[in-house]
């Protein structure tokens, strides 16, 4: 029987929107096919390709201070000609500060933050995820743009896979992702 979790989706046009997306490089494998679903998605959504920034951090506990460094980074951009860049703030590669600078003058509508935890045999897990979800919402809320929980908190190899799209029939959760990160895109600018 078909599961009866998830959301009733929305599709808004997302044309107007540039979208940050940071991700983690733990997991690889599991990281590769969620950002593939993520982006897909944006697209499909109408964001343009050079509207959307990709950047990277070694594991999901970066996440929260990338988030937030790219999201100043923005800013910064947006209100002067020669500010800091993400790059310099995240250590990033010259083809992220490339798609960057695309189009400066606008900060980001929304960041999708991405990362994928198993569970192993220590401690680490329970206290990363609690530190990266309690990090990700207190960066949204005090940045005032939407945050995207893009992190996988899984107890094994094969549940990460089947939130990946990776498994057959399995639904990549990527994809919703960057349906919310449209959704609330739009709906921050409506409302603010
Ligand atoms: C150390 C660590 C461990 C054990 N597991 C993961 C994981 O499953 N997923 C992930 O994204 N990162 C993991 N990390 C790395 C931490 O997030 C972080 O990058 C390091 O502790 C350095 O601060």
């Amino acid at each position: 029987m078909a599961s009866i979790k998830g959301p009733t989706p929305q599709e808004h046009d997302g044309s107007a929107l540039r979208i940050g997306i940071v991700h983690a490089r733990w997991n690889t494998t599991i990281i590769e096919p969620l950002l593939k679903g993520t982006k897909d998605k944006l697209l499909a959504c109408g964001v343009k390709e050079s509207n959307i920034v990709v950047q990277s951090v070694p594991g999901s506990w970066e996440l929260p201070i990338a988030v937030k460094s790219l999201f100043s980074a923005s800013q910064v951009q947006a209100t002067s000609s020669g500010g800091t860049s993400a790059g310099d703030l995240l250590g990033s590669s010259t083809t992220d500060l490339a798609s960057l600078s695309t189009n400066p003058s606008t900060p980001f509508d929304a960041i999708i933050a991405i990362g994928v935890l198993i569970k192993g045999e220590t401690m680490h897990f329970e206290y990363i995820s609690d530190a990266v979800s309690q990090g990700l919402m207190r960066t949204q809320l005090d940045l005032g743009i939407p945050v995207i929980f893009g992190v996988l908190t899984v107890l094994s190899d094969e549940q990460a896979k089947a939130r990946a799209g990776v498994l057959p029939g399995s639904h990549n959760h990527g994809e919703d992702w960057g349906l919310a990160a449209v959704e609330l895109g739009v709906k921050r600018g409506a409302w603010s």
